[in-house]
């Protein structure tokens, strides 16, 4: 069965969010397209959502870290980002033009540890419950878009290729935040040379 996976579409890393994306408007349309074509078509669809305690560490405030740089939480290289997706704020909504979509997993939850990707957190100590539900659905294939390709996007594909996955990473459907100039497309080169397929909207024929 095919899955639609759609990461961290939400207010804070679109227009006018804390750690808006550039060119984030652009995935909406695509996604929407996608939503529709796997509600046709019976396919599955599940969403991640960060989702972050208001004193969660990975924002420079309560870590005393500069926005944008590297330190060191928890033995493990985080990069300060300015407080996003706050638990049960506008921020961590999710943007009100994307479609309906029921299946959501939240991360990032835990105060010490940050989480990139959908199905662990960045210490690989605990996981999500989204492999089990791709599992329980016989999701083995995934159509992943979202927000954003240099970090939560990257790392979820990375896992789920990990995990067994044929992935395929829509580009039209994904955007950086490109901290560096180029992040995004060493991301979706990195993403390809580790087994995903990058491709373009136009190439989904089902
Ligand atoms: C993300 C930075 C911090 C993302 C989440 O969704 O890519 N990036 N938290
Ligand atoms: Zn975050």
């Amino acid at each position: 069965m095919k899955g639609l996976l759609i990461v961290d579409m939400q207010n804070d890393f679109c227009a006018g969010g804390a750690l808006e994306v550039k060119e984030s408007e652009h995935v909406i349309e695509p996604i929407n397209k996608l939503i529709e074509k796997f509600n046709k078509n019976g396919d599955f669809i599940i969403g991640t959502l960060d989702w972050h305690p208001k004193e969660h560490k990975s924002f420079g405030e309560n870590s005393n870290g500069e926005i944008g740089k590297i330190g060191e939480l928890n033995g493990i290289p985080q990069i300060w980002w300015p407080v996003h997706c706050v638990e049960n704020t506008f921020g961590a909504q999710i943007h009100k033009e994307i479609l309906f979509f029921e299946n959501k997993i939240y991360k990032g939850t835990s105060i010490e540890i940050d989480s990139y990707s959908g199905f662990f957190d960045n210490g690989r100590l605990k996981s999500t419950n989204l492999h089990k539900i791709l599992c329980e659905n016989n999701v083995d294939t995934l159509y992943v878009v979202g927000l954003a390709t240099d970090y939560c996007v990257k790392f979820t594909v990375l896992d789920a290729i990990d995990l067994g996955y044929k992935v395929y990473v829509v580009k039209e459907g994904c955007r950086g935040v490109n901290i560096n100039e180029n992040d995004s497309i060493l991301a979706l080169e990195n993403m390809e040379k580790m087994g995903a397929h990058v491709i373009s909207i136009k190439d989904i024929k089902f």
